[in-house]
């Protein structure tokens, strides 16, 4: 099939779940399209499936508000004619599954109308929050109803979708997935001595560091957890609270222990470090990180919040807590890191989940099926 990929490149679940389904169905053999603002962060090298069309925004002094969504459907038609492409895929539905929807209605309209399918993935703050936002509520339900096939990335998205937008199109749970020989355990744990010189144990947080992740939270268990136990914390990625989370880790003497590393590219080689990864979020639709994490046999501490029960079971592949419940996170982190039978036990259980459930091997098809679905019940 030929495919067009629309996502948010930038650091971010949604783009990074968009690019790596477009990396793995381009090792199958379809035709892959990125179309976006900027190169997607994951897409490092060449392909020769793999094409990359970017959406230029004329700014005017008139323009308050340049305007992406338009120049987007244009682009979208554009590369959908000239490259003949069988449909499109657009992930995060603001506003990229109304761009995709007035490319449709555009070539449609040519003189020899033409179709163009329109896939639409859910993440979780499309709807959670932003879709919910009075002033983007009804674009967001129309565009969703309109699209051709729509997945959501937990069976609790599709839920809360279906009864906040009140959406009468099906919607299929597609589950994020996981490239299960990419993201391994390194058992030399090469670069461990780098960070944890001492043999110290290896707490790891990987974010956008956006409000709704409580990166504060993250210093704060540590901080609990390193009082008990020698331990490092990194930090990987960047956003809006990583100054708040910085200086928490300033004001409580803990910052030699704090390695913020920053956005990172290569991120299975650092989460291959670690022993615990925390994720204490307020919300998550899914909580790709801490599956990434599980791949690597690094056990997640996370909130039992949206999805994330979906893929971490308390008490065996990992542990989960009430949002904001620091005392009981770190409790959990310091019981397993004393004990490590119960932490090759649990790694092991992290890892075959990811395997069993998640594998790239396993979710990839059930995209490549709904594709031909939707092909067919549009052609
Ligand atoms: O909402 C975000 O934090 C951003 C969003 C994204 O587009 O990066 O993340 C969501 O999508 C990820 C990939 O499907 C999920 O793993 C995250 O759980 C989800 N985030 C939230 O629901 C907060």
């Amino acid at each position: 099939m030929k495919i067009g990929i629309t996502c948010y490149p930038t650091y971010g679940g949604s783009g990074v779940v968009a690019t790596e389904l477009g990396l793995e169905l381009a090792e199958r053999g379809h035709e892959i399209h990125f179309i976006s603002y900027a190169q997607p962060i994951r897409l490092t090298g060449p392909h020769p499936n793999i094409h990359y069309h970017e959406v230029e925004v004329s700014r005017y002094p008139l323009f308050d508000y340049p305007p992406y969504d338009l120049a987007l459907a244009t682009r979208m038609a554009e590369v959908s004619e000239l490259y003949d492409l069988d449909l499109l895929h657009v992930h995060y539905a603001i506003p990229h599954s109304v761009s995709a929807l007035l490319a449709r209605q555009m070539l449609a309209a040519k003189p020899r109308g033409r179709k163009l399918p329109f896939v639409t993935t859910l993440h979780g703050t499309d709807i959670t929050l932003v879709g919910l936002d009075r002033s983007y509520l009804p674009i967001t339900r129309f565009s969703i109803e309109q699209s051709d096939g729509v997945t959501a990335v937990s069976s609790y998205l599709r839920e809360r979708t279906m009864r906040e937008l009140d959406v009468r199109n099906q919607i299929q749970v597609i589950y994020n997935f996981v490239n299960c020989d990419v993201y391994v355990h390194d058992p030399e744990a090469k670069h461990r001595a780098e960070y944890a010189p001492n043999g110290e144990r290896i707490l790891v947080h990987l974010s956008n560091f956006r409000p709704v992740k409580r990166v504060t939270d993250t210093i704060e268990i540590f901080d609990r957890v390193r009082k008990k136990i020698p331990a490092k914390l990194l930090l990987i990625g960047d956003g809006p609270d990583r100054s708040r989370a910085e200086w928490l880790a300033v004001q409580k003497g803990i910052h030699d222990d704090v390695l913020f590393l920053g956005k990172q590219d290569v991120i299975h080689e650092k989460l291959a470090l670690a022993d615990v990864l925390l994720l204490p979020s307020e919300s998550e639709s899914f909580g790709l990180a801490a599956l990434e994490g599980m791949a690597c046999r690094v056990v997640p501490i996370a909130t039992r919040v949206g999805g994330v029960p979906e893929v971490v079971e308390h008490g065996v592949s990992g542990f989960l807590a009430d949002v904001g419940d620091v005392d009981t996170m770190a409790r959990y982190a310091i019981e397993l890191l004393s004990d490590e039978n119960r932490l090759k036990e649990m790694a092991q259980a992290a890892r075959t989940v990811a395997q069993s459930r998640f594998c790239a091997s396993r979710i990839i098809p059930q995209y490549e099926d709904f594709y031909r679905r939707v092909l067919e019940r549009s052609s």
